[in-house]
Order: C-alpha cells, then sequence, then structure tokens
C-alpha cells in the first residue's frame, strides 16, 4: 500500500535518511515530503544562504559533495579567492557553483517569491521527484548563547567558532511569530509516517519543532511518529549534538533524545550497539526499533528507511 511520508530534516544526517526513504519508496517517491529547518539561514555578502535546505536539495538530487556531506563536489573558490585579495577575511565556503543557487534564490526572493516556491522550482529543475519544504516562509534565526563569546549567529557559531564555545542557551529568534505554512499543513494532514531524521536535536529538529503550532500538530497527528538516533555510543554521528546535549543537561545517549521528543513519538530507532537502552525506551512508552543506524552507503541509507517504512506497517513491531 502506498503511503504518504514526512521526514523533519535538518541538514547532513537529515538529508542522508531523506535520501534512503526517497529510494525506499521508489515509484512513490512523490509521497515523500522533506520538511528542513531554516534557522541556519543567513544573509552572507547580501546572499540569502539556506544550508540545510540546499544540503538536502543537492543530497536528494544525487549532486551533494559525497565527502563533506553539504556543497558541491570539486566546487571550486575563485570568487572568495577574489574577495580575499580585497582583503575580506573568508570563515564561510560559498564554492562558485553553489552560488548559483544563492544567486538564484536571493534574485527570486527579493522579487517577492515564497522561499516554499523558489526551493520547489529549484528542487523541479534538478529533477528531484520528492518534495522538498521550509517549514516556514518566514524568517527563522538560531541564535546560540555562549559563556565565551556571548550571543552568536548560528553560522557564526558552527563554522567561525567551529561550534568550540560552551553553549548556555539555544533561541530561535521569528519562530513563535512565524507560521507553517500551507503546504507543511497539507503534508502533516496527509502523512501515514512522520520521521524524524537522526538530525541535531536542538539545532536541527528543535527550531523546526518551535515553529507554529508544530509541536501540537505533531503530538495530535494520526500518523506513525518515529525519530532516528542521532547518538550512536555516546557520541554524535557527525558535529555537535553530543557537545551541545551535554552543555544543555540532555542525557547523551538514544534514552536523551528519545525524552527530548517527549509527547510527539510512538516509535524510536536506535543502533544495535546501543540495545541495551531499549528497555528504557520502552518505559518511556515508544516502541524500540533496535538495527543498524549509521548510514555509510546508499544502501544502508535505504535498508535503514525500509526497515523504518516496515515498521510504520507494523511488520517488524517486535524488533
Ligand atoms: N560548513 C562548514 O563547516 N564550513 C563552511 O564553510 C560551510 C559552508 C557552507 C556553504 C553552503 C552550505 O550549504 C553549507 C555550508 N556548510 C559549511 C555546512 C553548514 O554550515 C552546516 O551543514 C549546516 O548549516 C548545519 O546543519
Amino acid at each position: 500500500m502506498a503511503i504518504n511520508v514526512v521526514a523533519l530534516a535538518g541538514g547532513v544526517g537529515g538529508a542522508k535518511l531523506a535520501l534512503g526513504l526517497m529510494h525506499a519508496l521508489g515509484p512513490d517517491a512523490g509521497r515523500l515530503t522533506v520538511i528542513v529547518n531554516v534557522g541556519d539561514d543567513f544573509e552572507h555578502y547580501g546572499f540569502y544562504v539556506c544550508t540545510d535546505l540546499d544540503t538536502v536539495m543537492y543530497t536528494l538530487a544525487g549532486i551533494a559533495d559525497p565527502l563533506k556531506g553539504w556543497g558541491l563536489p570539486d566546487d571550486t573558490g575563485h570568487t572568495l579567492d577574489m574577495l580575499r585579495q580585497y582583503g575580506e577575511t573568508i570563515w564561510f565556503y560559498l564554492g562558485d557553483r553553489d552560488l548559483a543557487t544563492h544567486i538564484l534564490r536571493t534574485m527570486r526572493h527579493r522579487a517577492g517569491a515564497r522561499l516554499t516556491d523558489i526551493t520547489a522550482d529549484l528542487c523541479g529543475r534538478l529533477g528531484i521527484k520528492s518534495r522538498v519544504l521550509p517549514v516556514t516562509d518566514a524568517r527563522v534565526s538560531t541564535l546560540v548563547d555562549t559563556v565565551e563569546m556571548g550571543t552568536l549567529g548560528f553560522q557564526e557559531y558552527f563554522v567561525r567558532e567551529r561550534w568550540a564555545p560552551t553553549v548556555t542557551r539555544l533561541r530561535y529568534k521569528g519562530a513563535e511569530s512565524a507560521r507553517l505554512t500551507p503546504e507543511v499543513e497539507a503534508a502533516l494532514d496527509r502523512a501515514d509516517l512522520i520521521v524524524f531524521c537522526p538530525s541535531n536535536p536542538v539545532l536541527s529538529i528543535d527550531p523546526v519543532l518551535a515553529v507554529g503550532d508544530m509541536r501540537a500538530r505533531l503530538a495530535a497527528s494520526r500518523a506513525r511518529r518515529a525519530a532516528v538516533s542521532p547518538i550512536v555510543q555516546g557520541m554524535a554521528l557527525k558535529g555537535p549534538a553530543a557537545k551541545l546535549m551535554a552543555e544543555m543537561g540532555i542525557e547523551v545517549t538514544p534514552v536523551g533524545v528519545a525524552a527530548h521528543y517527549d509527547g510527539l513519538l510512538d516509535g524510536f530507532v536506535l543502533d544495535v550497539q546501543d540495545a541495551a537502552h531499549a528497555p528504557r525506551i520502552r518505559e518511556l512508552g515508544l516502541d524500540p526499533l533496535v538495527t543498524d543506524t549509521v548510514m555509510k552507503t546508499d544502501e544502508d541509507k535505504r535498508r535503514l528507511a525500509e526497515e523504518i517504512l516496515m515498521w510504520s506497517d507494523g511488520k517488524n513491531k517486535d524488533l
């Protein structure tokens, strides 16, 4: 039976599972909607840069840099070289080919187009069959309060400071007044399965949950809802998730992640290496799916996605 799937995603980790879901759905790839974080978006040299949207878009189009997971492979930095020649300090890499995306997005946004429509157009031109939606068309900015450097913008914290400062609080500026788009609302209403990708819970998923009535809609959804742990063996698969969770007082285990999403899930996917945590996941009232969650190859991504699709269908409930 064909089902409608929604994936909530941030950047690289989320994009990997989104790709697995797209492949697993095969001819039904059009039934996948990826709802993407916009808290990392910022304006840089006048360009409207949406890193998570681009990472998901490039990944689903099969053109993302396979090593970094973001940007385009073998991109050149001539524009940045010239900026350096002008004496600019370059701390954020914008490749020459990647700039094309920022140029088109910025141009169309200045002309009044919605981020949703711009993204749909870019994805269409790249031949992506699934839908990629920003969670909102409003501007939401993740702000990072730190001990050492005061408040930093997300990319200043993440890229310029290489997530070294100690975080005391995260704020998602603009999220409360932002509204979900009608496209996001419709996708949630139609969904049979909602997957929280293994993205950073506090940096990537929380800013999605903070928009409008997202939490209430997820809590009330009739869909099967599962999250995939980005924490394996007490470590983040990528990036600062473990460091940040510790700094914010969240237990750095799959149980900590599952508890963080309190009231929003039916199931929780944790790695075989963390199988010992399954009973505590059950104690939270969640159905644990213990499997290989480390996605190295496209086959890994597809297999994990297939297992989640089967779980949602009740076929491997007791795993
Ligand atoms: N990440 C880095 O660590 N350094 C960069 O210079 C950088 C540039 C960049 C440009 C475009 C883009 O789409 C992503 C980029 N990223 C870079 C990744 C990005 O900062 C993070 O992946 C996400 O925002 C976190 O999910």
